[in-house]
């Protein structure tokens, strides 16, 4: 089915639904946040009489709501920017007597008829917007700004292959409700300084093995510069954008030991490499959990060979 006809469904059923609660995967990014936080002001916006509630833990939860099970169970679930079930950060979702997604991650599993993906979207903040924007609505200033700050940040300011025309479509129509970009990159790259340490330790420790770069950080780097495991992990950033570089890699010790890597490539896919190791994502974003020494050295040769073939 066409997605815009999934919206309207999707609409059908928020408008006969008196709870709505709202979910997105775990360590959330600005995207999942985003999509989240937009449906929840939206829904304030259009429909003050409802109980709409956002779920999950992360940076952000002194904006999420606490619920209990039985108003989760009488209500429509939307699950926003997730690709499996498995990744909902808050699994009482599956209580919920009907489940809606919106989603861009390739489409691993079926969430039913309100299930709208779509894949070439450089964000799902994207989606929401274009949707709304065909549907001629209005969704009230925060939901548009929650909106940009998700696909500014997944697009990385409208910089990867991701974006497209709709991108920039999306991107004004939001603008046109009332977003602001300067706000936006305000709050979405405006660093702590002890953020801004740890980044110039992951540069400083890279190792560059052909057309692969890498870091890693151990428990000590990062707590002893007063930074927590999450915001040492989402640092990858710091070595972006080096030619010659194919693919750049961060691996971040975890508490208990192992290693989460956040992958990143210029040009060929890695999301098939990170699924062997058990991870996923985008085609050229990836992340993986749980590595212990040994699948680390055999993932980092695999990283290079592949670096290597393609440069
Ligand atoms: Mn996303």
């Amino acid at each position: 089915m066409h997605n815009f006809e999934v919206f309207k469904q999707l609409l059908d059923a928020i408008e006969s639904a008196p709870i709505i609660t709202l979910f997105r995967h775990v360590n959330p990014d600005p995207d999942a946040y985003g999509s989240q936080l937009a449906l929840k002001e939206w829904i304030r916006y259009a429909y003050p009489d409802k109980q709409v509630y956002a779920l999950g833990q992360g940076e952000r939860s002194d904006e999420m709501d606490e619920v209990d099970d039985q108003t989760i169970a009488n209500s429509l679930a939307i699950v926003t920017d997730t690709a499996n079930r498995d990744r909902v950060d808050d699994q009482r979702f599956l209580l919920a007597h009907q489940i809606a997604r919106m989603d861009h991650h390739l489409q691993i599993e079926d969430f039913g008829p309100l299930d709208l993906v779509d894949i070439h979207a450089s964000a799902t903040c994207e989606i929401q917007a274009l949707m709304f924007k065909q549907a001629g609505m209005n969704i009230g200033p925060k939901a548009a700004q929650e909106m940009l700050q998700g696909l500014m940040a997944d697009s990385q300011r409208f910089t990867i292959t991701t974006v497209r025309p709709q991108s920039f479509e999306a991107a004004a129509w939001l603008m046109e409700q009332q977003a602001n970009p300067q706000q936006a990159a305000k709050f979405l790259f405006s660093r702590d300084y002890s953020t801004f340490e740890i980044s110039a330790f992951i540069a400083s420790r890279a190792v560059k093995k052909g057309a692969f770069l890498f870091s890693v950080v151990s428990q000590q780097d990062y707590l002893s510069r007063g930074v927590s495991f999450e915001t040492a992990k989402s640092q990858v950033n710091a070595l972006n954008n080096i030619k010659g570089i194919m693919i750049w890699a961060l691996f971040t010790q975890q508490p208990d030991g192992l290693y989460s890597a956040s992958l990143r490539s210029a040009k060929v896919a890695i999301n098939e490499l990170a699924n062997q190791y058990g991870g996923g994502g985008h085609q050229q974003a990836c992340g993986i959990k749980n590595l212990d020494v040994r699948k680390l050295t055999s993932l980092i040769e695999q990283l290079e060979q592949l670096a290597q073939n393609e440069n």
